[in-house]
């Protein structure tokens, strides 16, 4: 009787030494490996592109290989709201993406990627650095959407068209592409076009074709994607919105990565942010100068008439926490 019980003492405690090693394998990554597939709707030129393949890469040196990042630009794969809708089913998806789109989960993001709020890049990642936007993101992950970044800022979005443009009488009845939110086909409709929505695959064909009238979108956009190649020559300097993108991934695989890589991960995005603000701020006045020398126009405008034209999509919208404008403005004022 007693040799079977030692027996079976010698049996369990090799299983349990035989747990404990997967156990600690898996919190430790020894073994661990994830694939990851990230989505966005940038061009190669575009530094949106180079910068997630450079953290892309970076993020599998750094992890030894467990965790791979594979990047599929030009919406390869689904992006815009698809793509946002692969991270909440909790697919091996990260989207890319302004935060327009994660405004169908939080509506308060539709607030900070509200019209002609920022005068700069720095206000507005100074702003997602604030305690507002660490509740707003709080509020996403209880969607299941962990935003690992906001700010991959590609520049402050101007409407291009074949006529000059100054006031937003001059966009009455014009056609003008936007993105496929809501958020962009409010503000152009306030600014007085017709906001036609479409992907940006379509985008320069139904310029050239005369689908649409003209676009908006950043002098980076403008020369990355070669916009400055078709009729749509003048640029109205309205920045109307801050172009920029988040990196959303979900929860649950989130959760599942172990710690010490989920550091690297997060590390790397938010420096690979950085470094893109700092490569476009440096860049602008170049650009600029380049999109003139292919026979780019660029005009002022007359701001104040946009700005009024603007002022009613600070109404607070189903969803949105109640006073979130005025914590918005608050914000930005005490940086100012
Ligand atoms: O969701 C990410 C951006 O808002 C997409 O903006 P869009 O569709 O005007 O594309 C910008 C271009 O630079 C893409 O090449």
């Amino acid at each position: 009787m007693k040799k079977g019980l030692v027996t079976v003492w010698i049996m369990v405690f090799m299983v349990s030494l035989v747990f404990a090693n997967a156990v600690s394998e898996t919190e430790t990554g020894e073994d661990y490996k994830l694939v990851l597939k990230l989505s966005h709707v940038f061009s190669p030129a575009e530094q949106l592109t180079k910068s997630m393949d450079a953290v892309a890469e970076s993020i599998y040196e750094k992890t030894d290989g467990a965790i791979e990042i594979q990047t599929f630009p030009q919406a390869q794969l689904p992006a815009y709201k698809e793509g946002v809708e692969q991270v909440v089913r909790g697919a091996d998806f990260i989207s890319v993406e302004d935060p327009s789109f994660i405004g169908d989960y939080v509506a308060d993001f539709k607030a900070l990627y509200a019209p002609m709020l920022y005068r700069s890049f720095d206000e507005y990642v100074a702003l997602t650095e604030s305690e507002l936007v660490e509740q707003m993101m709080a509020r996403a992950e209880e969607q299941g959407i962990k935003i690992l970044a906001l700010d991959y800022i590609y520049g402050f979005r101007n409407v291009i068209t074949d006529k000059v443009i100054t006031t937003p009488a001059d966009l009455s009845g014009m056609k003008i592409r936007t993105p496929g939110s809501k958020s962009y086909i409010d503000t152009l409709t306030a600014m007085g076009a017709i906001a036609t929505p479409l992907p940006w695959g379509e985008t320069l064909s139904a310029v050239q074709q005369g689908v649409v009238d003209g676009l908006e979108g950043s002098e980076f956009t403008n020369l990355g994607t070669k916009v400055y190649e078709s009729r749509a020559k003048n640029v109205a300097t309205t920045r109307h919105i801050l172009g920029t993108c988040g990196v959303y991934i979900s929860t649950e695989v989130w959760d599942r990565i172990p710690e010490n890589y989920r550091a690297i991960m997060q590390e790397e995005f938010t420096d690979g942010a950085t470094d893109m603000v700092n490569i476009l701020k440096g860049q602008h006045g170049d650009v600029v100068k380049e999109l003139e020398s292919y026979g780019v126009k660029f005009n002022e405008v007359d701001g104040d008439a946009f700005k009024a034209a603007l002022a009613p999509l600070y109404a607070e919208q189903p969803g949105m926490t109640p006073g979130i404008f005025q914590d918005i403005f608050a914000e930005l004022e005490s940086m100012r």
